[in-house]
């Protein structure tokens, strides 16, 4: 028997321990680089649950022949902006990047019947129009006057102002996003001006989502916050042992995704330091290092910044530096991407995105709170945009290409930041805001926030059912 073997097999002997002599024949084939941090994960997991027999089935997991491949795990990264980011444009980059925005979801709109009808708004200032014109253009400004609402919409021809007197056409005007992309139809005024008679937003098509062939279960997380006195270092650890647990759902676990704020990170907000366990990034990325490394080897792992993440902080952002997290880096299951990010996992497209625009179109919508951020991840799919909102409190990148549009309808949206658990299901699309694993803080309290951290979300990839695990409990 090799020595690492019979260590291990003392270990567990010495915590009172008995082991099946199935078992055994398992404990040969571990990977003798892993057997002691395998057998101490084993045997603290059996003592919680008070059961002291080691068996087969507590073991096989960490084999890689035993590992069930009839279960699907193909993986492709369909949109990483990492590699596409650039530095600051300056003013030449904003204006390019508006155009852009403009012309991409030009091309979503031109799908619409109505879009046959476009005119270019410099042709609609002198006043002749036909029964049916419509613009399309970026939403500048909104101002209620009394009774009057309104807009101004520019394209890349000209800017135009439009007056809104239908109360219901108000409240749909009142719940756009500044900046997003519109489509109106207006009139002509008796008095001169132009009024809207509709307003389309892009939107996304009804659909039915792809599946995967196999029962493949993908795990949704976010905002661990590894480093804050607050972050939960109990509960996710209870969490990352269940990946290689004998649960039949953990059995069929292939995919992990985690929506950024990995660390809390340095001087984010004022004061933070007082908040801090770990006052340093690199002690904070080793600890979350630490952490993930736990996740068993067949499972792909993918991981995107948030805006308490190392790297650059405006939108979009390039995968976590490597510097910071070279481990994970160099492991073959961990896929370090940028924030936003499109994966396709057996077919599944998932978006994955931070959240960090969620602040500006809670804020800013009337109808909306944090305590439920599917509904604000909604309107990010209504606006086709992660981002719609520019100059309040996102800090979105100059770049030439518009990278936050969603161009493709994705058939699961992954978003966190808010810390609040929230699911629902839009046009076919499953959306998923995956809470926090770090209890309530100061500011969160301060401002009313109520997080329900320590909550897992597991999708099945063949049925996109999607369920809940808490590891708050017991
Ligand atoms: O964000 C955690 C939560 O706190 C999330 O709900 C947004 C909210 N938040 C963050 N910063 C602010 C400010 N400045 N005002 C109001 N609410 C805020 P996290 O990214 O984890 O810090
Ligand atoms: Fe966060
Ligand atoms: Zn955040």
């Amino acid at each position: 028997m090799k020595e690492e073997v019979s260590s291990a097999i003392t270990y567990a002997l010495s915590k009172g321990f008995q082991i099946h002599p199935d078992a055994f024949k398992i404990l040969e084939k571990i990977d003798v680089k892993e057997l002691q941090s395998i057998i101490k994960q084993v045997v603290r997991e059996k003592a919680k649950q008070n059961m002291f027999l080691i068996n087969q089935s507590d073991l096989k997991m960490f084999v890689e022949s035993e590992i069930d491949d009839s279960i699907e795990n193909n993986h492709m990264i369909m949109f990483d902006p990492t590699k596409k980011v650039t530095s600051a444009e300056g003013i030449e980059g904003f204006l390019a990047l508006f155009r852009d925005r403009y012309s991409k979801l030009l091309k979503i709109m031109m799908q619409r019947s109505q879009s046959k009808k476009l005119t270019p708004i410099s042709n609609v200032t002198n006043g002749k129009l036909d029964e049916e014109t419509y613009i399309a253009g970026l939403l500048m400004d909104r101002r209620i006057d009394r009774d009057v609402t309104k807009l101004v919409i520019d394209d890349p021809s000209g800017s135009i102002e439009l007056l809104i007197f239908n109360k219901e056409i108000q409240d749909t005007a009142n719940s756009l996003q500044i900046d997003q992309f519109v489509m109106v139809s207006i009139a002509s005024g008796k008095n001169g001006g132009f009024f809207v008679k509709e307003i389309l937003v892009p939107d996304i098509p009804d659909h039915i989502a792809n599946r995967s062939k196999t029962e493949t279960y993908a795990v949704f997380i976010s905002d661990l916050h590894v480093g804050s006195k607050f972050f939960m270092e109990k509960e996710f650890t209870e969490f990352v042992s269940w990946l290689s647990s004998p649960d039949p759902i953990a059995r069929k676990v292939r995919f992990v995704l985690v929506g950024g704020d990995i660390i809390d990170g340095i001087g984010i907000f004022p004061n933070q330091d007082k908040e801090l366990l770990l006052l340093d990034v690199d002690q904070q990325m080793a600890k979350a290092t630490e952490l993930l490394d736990k996740i068993p080897k067949h499972i792909k792992v993918f991981i995107i910044p948030g805006n308490h993440d190392p790297g650059r902080r405006a939108l979009p952002q390039p995968a976590i530096p490597e510097k910071h997290n070279m481990h994970l880096w160099n492991r073959d299951n961990f896929f370090m991407l940028g924030n936003p990010s499109m994966v396709d996992l057996n077919g599944v497209k998932i978006l994955m995105f931070h959240g960090q625009s969620l602040d500006d179109v809670v804020g800013s919508t009337p109808g909306l709170s944090y305590a439920q951020p599917a509904k604000a991840m909604r309107v990010l799919l209504k606006t086709r945009h992660l981002s719609p909102i520019y100059g309040k409190r996102t800090p979105i990148a100059p770049e030439l290409e518009d990278m936050m549009v969603i161009t493709e309808v994705p058939d699961i949206l992954h978003s966190g930041h808010i810390h609040v658990v929230d699911l629902d299901m839009y046009k076919g699309t499953l959306i998923v805001n995956s809470g926090a694993w770090q209890s309530q803080t100061p500011f969160q309290a301060s401002v009313g926030i109520s997080p329900t951290p320590g909550i897992a979300i597991i999708v099945n990839l063949a049925t996109m059912k999607v369920f809940t695990k808490d590891f708050t409990e017991n």
